[in-house]
């Protein structure tokens, strides 16, 4: 099988219009060719740096903009950060996500956020970052800081992206994302679904991710979780049939699967106000990665026992290959081009 960086949109807009149960069967018959279908990543989400951000995400509680109630806070310290970490991975996860509501970090920000990434990786944990815009001298220190992955989503289509947010552009994401690849730290990209766009702009999400020159190796599919005080989260609570149907995020979970066949796709925001049966379509469609605990940033979380339940059900088990299978893969592409 080809990985193809090649798709049109209108491939992926057929891809998306396929009975439902058609587009799962396909993403399920990908998904098993290239990962354990039996098998799902557990990850950790920490706010290393809560609130107070300068940039207006329409979805975001952590903006200046949003009156979510979230308080601004300073960057936690490395030992605090280090003891979160620890805890994560004896509640049994395999990866510890970072993020800061910051539009890009202050160089005399890098020596702790190095620190904490060497320090997490110490511990057997795969690490991520999501910190904003990065500098190619950024990606690099974090790069020989041994950092695996680095989160930076370019959320919805490049048409929709300014109707969310106005403070960077599409171009600005597409740059850091280049950065981080250069520095040859694996890429975590992805976005959100459920924010009023349409199907158009779904396409157009995941056509950008699926057409950059080397896919993400890591792929988030947030559904929105609406927050009181932010633009979209009053704009859903107003109007409560703008949510997402359920079976409209299971399509953009499949068509990623479809597209990206290597990738993590990682089902992540939203799932507490999502039933099982619509998780369960997930891992069908070829999601393989969650997030464990009752909190994600700011936003509240499935919670590990109702977890464990889900898992037991569906005779899910966590991902058991070894963590440095997945962070090598793009020294391992690079080698073989
Ligand atoms: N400030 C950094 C940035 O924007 O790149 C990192 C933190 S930011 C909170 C990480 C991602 O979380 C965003 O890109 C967005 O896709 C997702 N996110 C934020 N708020 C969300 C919400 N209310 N519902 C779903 N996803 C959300
Ligand atoms: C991503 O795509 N989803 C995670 C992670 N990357 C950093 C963040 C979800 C945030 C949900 C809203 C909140 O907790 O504030
Ligand atoms: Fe800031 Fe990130 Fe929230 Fe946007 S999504 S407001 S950049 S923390």
């Amino acid at each position: 099988m080809t990985i193809r960086t090649d798709w049109t949109r209108e491939e992926i807009a057929t891809l998306f219009d396929l009975p439902f149960t058609e587009l799962v069967f396909r993403a399920a018959e990908v998904h098993r060719a290239h990962h354990p279908a039996d098998e799902v990543q557990l990850c950790t989400l920490l706010s290393i740096k809560t609130g107070g951000c300068p940039e207006d995400c329409g979805y975001c509680s952590q903006s200046v903009k949003a009156d979510s109630g979230v308080e601004a806070s300073k960057l936690m310290d490395v030992r605090s950060v280090l003891q979160m970490a620890a805890q994560a991975k004896d509640n049994g996860s395999q990866r510890f996500c970072m993020g800061a509501a910051w539009r890009n970090p202050k160089d005399r920000d890098m020596p702790a956020i190095v620190q904490i990434v060497a320090g997490v990786r110490a511990m057997g944990l795969e690490t991520c970052m999501t910190l904003g815009m990065l500098t190619p001298k950024q990606a690099e220190m974090l790069a020989d800081a041994g950092l695996d992955y680095y989160n930076h989503n370019i959320d919805s289509s490049p048409e929709y992206y300014e109707r969310v947010i106005s403070t960077r552009t599409f171009e600005d994401r597409l740059e850091t994302l280049d950065n981080v690849r250069t520095a040859g730290i694996n890429v975590c990209s992805g976005g959100i679904v459920g924010m009023g766009e349409t199907r158009s702009d779904r396409v157009g999400f995941i056509h950008t991710l699926s057409t950059l020159p080397q896919h993400p190796e890591s792929v988030p599919v947030n559904a929105l979780v609406p927050v009181r005080g932010t633009v979209l989260g009053d704009m859903l609570a107003d109007t409560p049939l703008a949510k997402i149907d359920d079976i409209e995020f299971v399509r953009t979970v499949a068509v990623a699967r479809i597209t990206m066949p290597l990738s993590m796709v990682r089902l992540s925001a939203g799932r507490e106000s999502m039933s099982e049966a619509t998780q369960a379509l997930c891992f069908m469609a070829g999601a393989n990665s969650i997030f464990t605990g009752d909190k994600l940033l700011t936003a509240p979380n499935a919670g590990d026992d109702s977890d464990k339940a889900l898992f037991a059900r569906l005779g899910l088990k966590p991902l058991s290959g070894e963590e440095p299978l997945r962070a090598q893969r793009a020294t391992e592409r690079e080698l073989a081009e």
